[in-house]
């Protein structure tokens, strides 16, 4: 698929252990939750987010903001590594939203397309940590998906002609990896939500 850029063992186990506690330690103040579908289900993936603007979905639609939804306080700042790995890999404007979604007792993300940013040309670049992944992708048109799995450590970037492919989650390898503590997987999303600067 062009544009879809894969780095497999981008973290080392330090990396990726010091990246985990990192992260951890930040979700203190805006706690993973899970967020209700406009249908009004919960989502199986818990989330929070980092940075200026955080993905929400809720009865009213999904979109970008600035406020936890149950704390009402703002997310807490983007790691400094996790901006390093963006500028050394993607570069353009710094981004200003990271999704934090956390995979466990069986949950998946189904197929979609990522379209709630302001500039969907700007690529996104997503960190896996934790048990292996089961991720989807196909055309943005729709036909045929390929899967490749995602491990701990993993880098990959989606930018131009892949950046509206539509991709998911189909399942996590529960136990295949002892970084995430209560297990199973972290996957961090690095974008660009609102206007670029410029
Ligand atoms: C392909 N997350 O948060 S990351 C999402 O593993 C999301 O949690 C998945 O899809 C996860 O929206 C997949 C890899 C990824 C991220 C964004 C993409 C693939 C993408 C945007 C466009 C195309
Ligand atoms: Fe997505």
């Amino acid at each position: 698929m062009p544009g879809f850029r894969l780095w497999p063992g981008a973290l080392d186990a330090q990396a990726q252990a010091q990246l985990t506690a990192d992260v951890f330690a930040r979700l203190e103040a805006a706690p993973l939750y899970r967020p209700m579908t406009p249908g009004g289900r919960p989502l199986s993936v818990r989330m929070s987010n980092f940075g200026p603007l955080g993905w929400v979905s809720d009865p009213r639609g999904y979109r970008y903001q600035a406020i936890h939804p149950e704390t009402g306080q703002g997310w807490p700042d983007i790691p400094a590594v996790l901006l390093d790995l963006w500028a050394a890999t993607v570069g353009g404007p710094t981004p200003d939203a990271c999704l934090v979604n956390l995979y466990r007792d069986g949950a998946r993300m189904g197929l979609h397309q990522d379209r709630d940013e302001a500039d969907l040309s700007a690529p996104v670049l997503s960190v896996s940590l934790g048990d292996t992944a089961v991720f989807r992708i196909g055309p943005a048109e729709g036909g045929p998906t390929t899967t490749l799995r995602l491990e701990s450590g993993d880098l990959c970037a989606l930018t131009g002609p892949a950046r509206l492919a539509r991709h998911g989650i189909d399942r996590v390898l529960e136990g295949s990896s002892r970084l995430i503590p209560g297990g199973g997987r972290l996957n961090l999303t690095l974008r660009r939500a609102g206007v670029s600067p410029d």
